[in-house]
């Protein structure tokens, strides 16, 4: 049965559709771009309707708009010595709330649209966190997998001779993501300090020796359990216990898995592009110390998990399927679809939260929030990456260096603080149920409307 829409709903459903029908003609084939506003615009369309003031200003269309993008060519030379030509990207999208900041990512999907979406999401995400930061994302389609160390540091040399013309301290601060882990920011930050001869926190993610802040390299994992631990502490219950599954096995993945551990959950899988490992006894903090010297010394496939351990090995698949309590999509965009979604609900999944940047397909989204399971969304549940490199910039700036225990409660205070923001604005009137989609999307369009509003006419 068809669910009646009441003439307000109705009036935000067709403002939407106008809206996504001008969105989609002014970008199109830009679908993972779409994909990101479209879920935006739906959750925030009913205060803008309510607020004039923001359509008055076309305030939507600004923020949906980049306030530039750079595109350049990458040319560098393989150990054959074969010429390589690569295309590479920097999107700095909204910095009216703090310079540009985001990650970069290299990996072969890249394109101009994935680079939106994510360029997009951070601004708001960015705002949550309570710092001064804006939004940007870059990257390029250079495929690191394969790829000899020596390879890796004439690529980022090479890009960097572009790119550190268009970033600075108070410009605009890329960081790590997909195929960009430390050793990519320490190439790219020897290059930008020889370039430019100073040295300043430019970057984010850098080695500890030089400029890097403790816990880091653990905050997006963390934050994502840290969040989750905040929406059930809510409920007065915790994560202790609960059966969890996670994709991925990269940054992301290893410290969510590391923190769940440390909180007596037992997580269960763990995946890369090739497949999924179902180790029903649980992942261990020994055998997660196996994954990380797999992943971040040897480079190997999460298959040798199985093989070492004597566990499941799901070649091919997604870890979708398995029966559990709370299920952590920590590899990348889309790898959990609307049927992996009825295949959570049906095995009695209660929470979703999205370590990766829109894991969950549109469709997915609207069964978790139908089905009213605790949902967070990657803008919240993320956000602790990104607050960590805002430390990293604040500690750069002071020249100093805070504890681990220092940043680690500043981390929780943020998570905290995300939190009772996405209560403020997502709590349901009736049943007390919170819509976190909504709570993150609202939150941060005002901090970031606001500021829009405030320069007039930019
Ligand atoms: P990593 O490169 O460290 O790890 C990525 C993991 O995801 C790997 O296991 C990789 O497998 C898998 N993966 C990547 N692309 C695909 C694909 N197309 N299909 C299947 N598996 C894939 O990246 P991160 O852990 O840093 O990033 C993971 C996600 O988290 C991304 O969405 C990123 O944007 C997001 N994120 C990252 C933050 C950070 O601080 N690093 C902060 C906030 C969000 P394989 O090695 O086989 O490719
Ligand atoms: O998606 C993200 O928030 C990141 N990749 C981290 C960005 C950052 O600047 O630390």
């Amino acid at each position: 049965m068809s669910k009646q829409h009441t003439p307000e709903e109705k009036m935000v459903r067709d403002e939407v559709a106008t809206f996504m029908k001008g969105l989609r003609k002014r970008n199109p084939h830009e679908k993972e771009f779409h994909q990101a506003v479209e879920e935006f615009v739906e959750t925030v369309m009913p205060y803008v309707l309510e607020h004039p003031e923001y359509k008055e200003a076309q305030i939507l269309e600004r923020m949906t708009e980049p306030d530039r993008i750079i595109i350049f060519r990458v040319c560098w030379e393989d150990d054959s010595g074969n010429i390589r030509t690569n295309r590479a990207w920097r999107v700095q999208f909204n910095n009216s709330i703090g310079p540009y900041k985001g990650g970069l990512r290299f990996h072969p999907t890249v394109t101009q649209s994935v680079l939106k979406f994510l360029g997009f999401e951070q601004c708001f995400k960015n705002a949550l966190t309570g710092l001064p930061m804006g939004g940007g994302k870059g990257g390029s389609n250079f495929n690191p997998k394969g790829k000899s160390s020596r390879e890796i540091m004439r690529f980022c040399q090479s890009m960097m001779i572009e790119l550190h013309r268009h970033i600075g301290e108070d410009t605009d601060i890329p960081a790590g993501d997909i195929g960009v882990g430390g050793r990519e920011i320490s190439y790219m930050f020897g290059q930008y300090k020889r370039l430019e001869n100073r040295f300043v926190g430019t970057l984010t993610g850098k080695g500890l020796a030089f400029g890097g802040s403790l816990v880091r390299t653990e905050a997006t994992g963390y934050g994502t359990v840290y969040f989750t631990e905040n929406m059930l502490n809510h409920l007065g219950d915790s994560v202790e216990g609960k059966t969890c599954v996670v994709s991925g096995s990269g940054n992301v993945a290893t410290y969510a898995v590391e923190k769940l551990i440390q909180l007596g959950a037992k997580p269960v899988t763990m995946s890369d592009s090739g497949g999924s490992i179902y180790d029903k006894d649980g992942i261990t903090a020994d055998k997660l110390a196996f994954v990380k010297e797999l992943k971040e010394v040897r480079r190997g496939r999460i298959s040798e998990y199985a093989e070492k351990f004597g566990c499941e090995y799901m070649e091919g698949k997604t870890p979708w399927s398995v029966p559990c309590d709370a299920a952590f999509p920590c590899a990348t965009q889309n790898e959990l679809l609307s049927a992996d979604a009825d295949a959570l609900l049906k095995n009695g999944c209660k929470i979703v939260a999205e370590g990766a940047n829109m894991p969950s397909e549109l469709d997915a989204v609207r069964k978790f929030l139908a089905a009213k399971i605790l949902f967070a969304p990657a803008k919240a549940a993320n956000a602790g990456g990104v607050a960590v490199s805002g430390l990293e910039q604040s500690q750069n700036a002071l020249r100093i260096s805070w504890t681990r225990e220092e940043v680690d409660q500043r981390l929780h205070g943020i998570m905290k603080s995300i939190h009772e923001q996405c209560v403020k604005y997502g709590g349901h009137a009736n049943d007390g149920w919170i819509n976190y989609v909504k709570g993150a999307n609202m939150a941060g369009f005002v901090k970031v409307a606001n500021a829009m509003l405030a320069y007039g006419v930019v």
